[in-house]
């Protein structure tokens, strides 16, 4: 496990910089603490990317506990926070779920680009290699090149692929699939979908189908409906979030491209704006730059020195 730590810490390191630095310019150390002066930590923390909502509630929380004579100086105030942190994200269950029999499902949708197709590559590898008999299916049948862009990964990773050709009907591809994933005996099906955005309604309408015919399929399926999001584009992200849950069930999140981008604090708001769990990480472009994502090494990493 220490690996994975030290690949995360790593990960994080724009992320730490930039929430640490934000948090010592307002309470430096040996500073004299006040409520005006852990006010001035909001404004910090939202320019941190943690969004508006959780900067004030986390402010609020300081407060209280400062007015309650709990910690008395700045570094009482940050080991306050990270406890804080720590709690808000701790009743978020980031495990994955399966089938009680017959093949899992898991649904992948995001925004253009966001890294869904290399994602579920990375899923498909760190499943796999825990020994689950894994295949994908190529939903993504607008992009010119998404087809042979999954095969490639496929080929590469070792699993099964199910395609049909470009400009199919993605539900069919999904329905064919899950076909296929039964009578294969596969442990794990995941179904890519091509980039799409929430304004659009007839793309929405799309994905609420492909759901729709796996669970006529497969009554309990799909078991997860994970949304991919690009930890790069901050606030933005959160926004998707929100939207997308409000036009189709989703269960969970990939964080993407975590490696090398300063807003990895978007996660702290994501629990107080949708409270969707994050429950993998993607920290760079390989099929093994995957993590799950563990609440408790996340505030870690994120303050770690
Ligand atoms: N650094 C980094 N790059 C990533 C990560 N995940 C994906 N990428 C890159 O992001 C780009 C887009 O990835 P794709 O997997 O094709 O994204 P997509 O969401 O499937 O794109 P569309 O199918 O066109 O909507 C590629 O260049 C990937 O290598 C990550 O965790 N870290
Ligand atoms: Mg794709």
């Amino acid at each position: 496990m220490a690996g994975f730590f030290d690949k995360l810490k790593q990960g994080l390191t724009k992320t730490r910089a930039k929430l640490t630095q934000s948090i010592r310019s307002v309470l430096a150390i040996g500073q004299k603490l006040d409520e005006e002066t852990i006010e001035g930590l909001t404004d910090v923390l939202i320019a941190a990317d943690v969004g508006p909502r959780a900067a004030e509630r986390m402010v609020g929380d300081v407060q209280q506990a400062f007015r309650q004579g709990r910690f008395t100086d700045a570094d009482g105030a940050i080991a306050f926070l990270k406890q804080d942190i720590e709690r808000t994200l701790h009743g978020w269950d980031t495990s994955m779920k399966w089938s009680a029999s017959g093949p899992t499902v898991w649904l992948v949708a995001g925004v253009n680009g966001v890294g869904k197709t290399t994602s579920i590559a990375k899923l498909a590898k760190y499943y796999k290699d825990q020994h689950k008999r894994v295949m994908l299916a190529a939903g993504d049948t607008y992009r010119a090149a998404a087809v042979d862009q999954l095969q490639i990964w496929a080929e590469r990773v070792g699993v099964d692929l199910i395609k049909h050709q470009q400009g199919a009907d993605p539900a069919a591809v999904a329905f064919d699939a899950v076909d296929a994933a039964i009578a294969r005996h596969m442990d794990l099906l995941i179904v890519d979908t091509a980039g799409r955005l929430h304004t659009k309604d007839h793309l929405m309408r799309e994905l609420s189908k492909i759901e729709k015919v796996i669970t006529r399929r497969l009554p309990d399926a799909p078991h997860e409906v994970i949304l991919v999001l690009d930890a790069t584009t901050g606030q933005n992200a959160v926004q998707q979030a929100k939207l997308f849950h409000e036009s189709i069930r989703l269960t969970g999140l990939f964080l993407s491209k975590l490696d090398g981008t300063a807003k990895g604090g978007i996660v702290i708001g994501m629990r107080d704006v949708i409270d969707l769990p994050v429950k993998f990480v993607g920290l760079g472009e390989t099929a093994d730059d995957i993590e799950p994502f563990d609440p408790d090494q996340f505030v870690e990493a994120l303050f770690a020195g």
